[in-house]
């Protein structure tokens, strides 16, 4: 009966605009003749969403009934962004809803800017489940994504009229609503804290743990359509979102306390209230923990009541179900199963464990010492007192087989124990989680090398080296080159004479034929100069700071960070600004004009980082006021970097900069992006940049300093003998200490910056990496001027990114960890 009034929506503009026009009147309920921008955009917003919930539906049914293995992606963020014009593309509707927008009295590109940027997470690793959850869609494979829905993303960033950055809540899911996510009131679970471990005997008379009292809150599912590209599948992520199993206490109502009658609602709800805006950092903090806990515990309960459904047995459950784990932030998912299987399901300890550790993966993306995660065990034998014997227990069988190949040493044990010895003891998150994961994998080949020689090396004697693989991390080319750069998009799509590439990134190496072509030259370099002009356009708009689109543009948009060192780049800058200074009228003939683009946000407590903002934005100050220097240099922070800015900045580049001391960024992904749309890179070897340089050709890449294996040796010379610091960076501190940026008293505010380079030993090496950068520049100006050599190379990064497709590393994952098939789906 259901099925023969399924109607499927029509392609036609007229359609499409009854569509918008009735989502207008009846969903929002509003009037034809007083519509604003915002109103349109929901309405729009509705009638795509509408064209993606058939094929949601659909892919959900097909899943159903061909019931394969799922993979669940476990992540704490997804950094998604917006979705109308995503999804506009990806149904290959864009130009029908311009066409339907437009004859309605409006502008699509006004509308995509009201929405709202879903910023569930910090940086790299909440923006890779954002592609891969775009890949596996478009693959087809049975994925879904878990996470939470906070009502307060990454704060939004605002540079105040001091430089510094202020942070402003994100309360992204303001009173219009969000069209883009599904509230499942059906689903909701339950989630307990606190208590305390009783035994109990069970139906078939056995002994068994069982964890009772303290608090619970309630998980409600809300859904997330991630549509595919050229397939009728729809990918699907599900957040849990708090809320209070009690409901209004009407006693303490009654008796006049009106804030005890609505705080157990409020704690509760606190929980998926606000993301952490750290990006690798650790805090310690109970807050966090209680959302690890309540993210893996309700997504284990979905999963298993999905499973159970099929009435499968447990042994099976690891044929039809993979879990992989974004970063330790979810490994409390496996005492949690196995705490469901021995304590609930009745299972023995071995035979769960079995289970378990045939369906957890775990990616690691950081061997930054302060950002692995670590948990007091007072802390969690408060809040999770069952887990914390699990963990006890994992620990020890471990332990106990490990003390059997190799006896007698216990500084050995000490150093592989999940549980380290510091007072108070602390669990260490990521060794449980590569006890209890069949494979453990890093993110770029170096890093995936380091963990095997340094943060994991005492595992793999015990494990064998199998257990830890490389996969590469991979961007979606739909939204960093279909959907970002549709100038590019047109001109590739012209010249390889079909839309292939979008889906197999690999044939973009056929455009390596048209390298030397002047005429395709010619179109490249327009393309990349009608990007730099949509961005020196939004710069005017927004900072009102005018740059010229023929300078080259030199960007550098990620997390401020230490290890990223944005420091090592402003210096630069500095010693660049009192060089043009010197230069003689002829001398600056010679010379490249250059604007230097800043972005990214700080975490909130770091301190040192909100230091170099405010040096950036300072320095920017004076350069950009400085008529003496002939516009050769401008500098521009763009406050509150997020998805959708860095969808305007990345076709616009002509550099872009990766330089983090080698050895510390994990792969970087923005890397990637940069390259696709043809820009260069100026970066140290380290992470992913190895690998394009390997894919494009060294001679396509601008890579300088210290190697990784080098830097430990430097590090422990400069600890004991101090820091040789180089004559060039001397000069630029002195600048600095001599008020030239901001006057004394500013210049003081700097004093504890630069006092990381000196008393502080110079951890992340700027001064021994700063001749070699300042060299890598002057190259970088060389071969600007030669508009043909380097639209050439230009041309061979776009033509050689096809590796770093998300499409390739999902595969890998489908290959190597998940041993899974895509389901059969029609194609569009
Ligand atoms: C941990 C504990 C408590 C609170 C917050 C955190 C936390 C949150 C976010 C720790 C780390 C992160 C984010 C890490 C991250 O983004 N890593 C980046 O991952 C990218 C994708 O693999 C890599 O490309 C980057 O190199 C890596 O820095």
């Amino acid at each position: 009966e259901w099925k023969q009034h399924i109607e499927p929506k029509k392609n036609d503009i007229e359609s499409i605009k009854k569509d918008i026009v009735s989502h207008t009147l009846e969903t929002l309920c509003r009037n034809p003749y007083n519509l604003d921008k915002m109103a349109v955009y929901q309405a729009t917003a509705h009638a795509v969403r509408d064209r993606l919930l058939e094929d949601w539906n659909l892919t959900q049914e097909a899943i159903h009934q061909q019931n394969p293995k799922r993979c669940y992606y476990l992540s704490m963020e997804f950094l998604i962004g917006r979705a109308l014009d995503n999804a506009l593309h990806c149904l290959e509707v864009k130009d029908a809803y311009k066409q339907s927008v437009k004859d309605l009295g409006f502008s699509l590109e006004d509308l995509l800017e009201q929405e709202r940027d879903a910023a569930l997470g910090n940086g790299g690793l909440g923006r890779l489940a954002a592609c891969y959850m775009d890949a596996a869609a478009t693959l087809d494979y049975p994925t879904w994504g878990y996470g939470l829905r906070y009502q307060y993303g990454i704060f939004k960033q605002i540079i105040n009229n001091e430089g510094y950055q202020t942070e402003v809540p994100d309360y992204w899911l303001n009173a219009d609503g969000n069209p883009w996510e599904f509230p499942r009131s059906d689903i909701k679970y339950e989630v307990q804290f606190y208590g305390y471990v009783a035994t109990k005997v069970n139906e078939k008379g056995e002994s068994r743990m069982s964890w009772e009292g303290g608090d619970k809150v309630q998980a409600m599912a809300y859904d997330v359509p991630i549509p595919g590209y050229d397939t009728k599948g729809c990918g699907n992520i599900r957040l849990w979102s708090a809320k209070s199993l009690k409901t209004f206490d009407f006693a303490s109502f009654n008796d006049g306390d009106y804030d005890r009658s609505v705080a157990d609602q409020k704690n509760a709800e606190n929980l998926t209230s606000v993301l952490y805006p750290n990006d690798n950092h650790n805090v310690g903090k109970e807050l966090r923990l209680k959302q690890e806990y309540f993210f893996v515990s309700a997504s284990l309960q979905d999963i298993i009541y999905r499973f159970k459904h099929t009435n499968a047995a447990w042994k099976e459950f690891p044929d039809k179900v993979a879990v992989q784990l974004n970063d330790t932030h979810p490994t409390l998912a496996i005492p949690e199963l196995q705490r469901i299987l021995v304590d609930i399901e009745g299972l023995e300890w071995d035979d769960a464990w079995d289970i378990v550790t045939r369906v957890f993966a775990f990616t690691n993306h950081t061997v930054l010492p302060e950002a692995l995660e670590c948990w007091s065990v007072p802390m969690m034998e408060k809040i999770l007192p069952r887990h914390m014997q699990i963990v006890y227990d994992i620990n020890l069988f471990f332990l106990q087989k490990f003390e059997k190949v190799f006896q007698n040493d216990r500084g050995l044990l000490n150093r592989v124990s999940i549980i380290e010895e510091s007072n108070p003891q602390q669990v260490r998150m990521a060794y449980l989680a590569v006890v209890g994961s069949h494979t453990v994998n890093g993110v770029a080949a170096l890093h995936s090398e380091l963990i095997k020689t340094e943060l994991f090396s005492e595992f793999i004697k015990y494990y064998g080296p199998e257990k830890f693989i490389n996969i590469t991390n991979g961007i979606t080319p739909r939204r960093w080159l279909y959907q970002a750069n549709p100038a590019l998009r047109e001109l590739i799509t012209e010249t390889l004479g079909s839309k292939k590439w979008v889906t197999h990134l690999d044939e973009l190496k056929n455009l390596k034929k048209y390298a030397e072509d002047k005429s395709f030259q010619k179109k490249w370099i327009d393309v990349k100069l009608q990007n730099k002009t949509r961005l020196a356009d939004w710069i005017k708009t927004h900072l009102d700071i005018s740059v010229d689109p023929h300078a080259l543009f030199d960007i550098q948009v990620k997390r401020i960070h230490e290890y990223k060192r944005q420091f090592m780049n402003i210096l630069s800058v500095i010693y660049r600004y009192k060089n043009i200074q010197l230069l003689s009228a002829e001398e600056r003939k010679e010379l490249t004009p250059r604007v230097v683009i800043f972005g990214g946000k700080s975490a909130p407590g770091y301190y040192i980082a909100k230091m170099v903002i405010k040096l950036i934005t300072t320095v920017a100050q004076v350069v950009n006021n400085d008529d003496s220097i002939d516009n050769l240099l401008k500098v521009v922070y763009i406050p509150d970097y997020n998805v959708s800015l860095a969808e305007i900045i990345v076709p616009a580049s002509d550099i872009s900069q990766h330089i983090s001391t080698a050895g510390t960024e994990a792969s970087g992904t923005s890397n990637m992006k940069f390259v696709l749309n043809g820009g260069l890179i100026l970066g140290t070897v380290d992470g992913a940049n190895i690998e394009i340089r390997d894919e494009i050709g060294e001679e396509n890449i601008f890579m300088f300093g210290t190697l990784s294996d080098k830097v430990a040796d430097i590090r422990h010379h400069q600890k004991y003998h101090g820091v040789p610091m180089d004559p060039n960076l001397q000069v630029v501190l002195h600048a600095i200490q001599a008020g030239e940026f901001g006057g004394f008293e500013t210049a003081s505010v700097f004093g504890p910056l630069i006092n990381t380079l000196t008393y502080g030993g110079d951890y992340y090496l700027i001064s021994a990496d700063f001749e070699q950068y300042l060299d890598a520049h002057d190259k970088v100006d060389a071969l600007f001027k030669d508009k043909t050599t380097w639209a050439k190379k230009s041309i061979l990064c776009t033509a050689g990114m096809g590796f770093f497709s998300a499409d390739r590393a999902t595969r890998e994952y489908a290959d190597k960890i998940w041993n899974l098939k895509p389901f059969t789906i029609e194609k569009k």
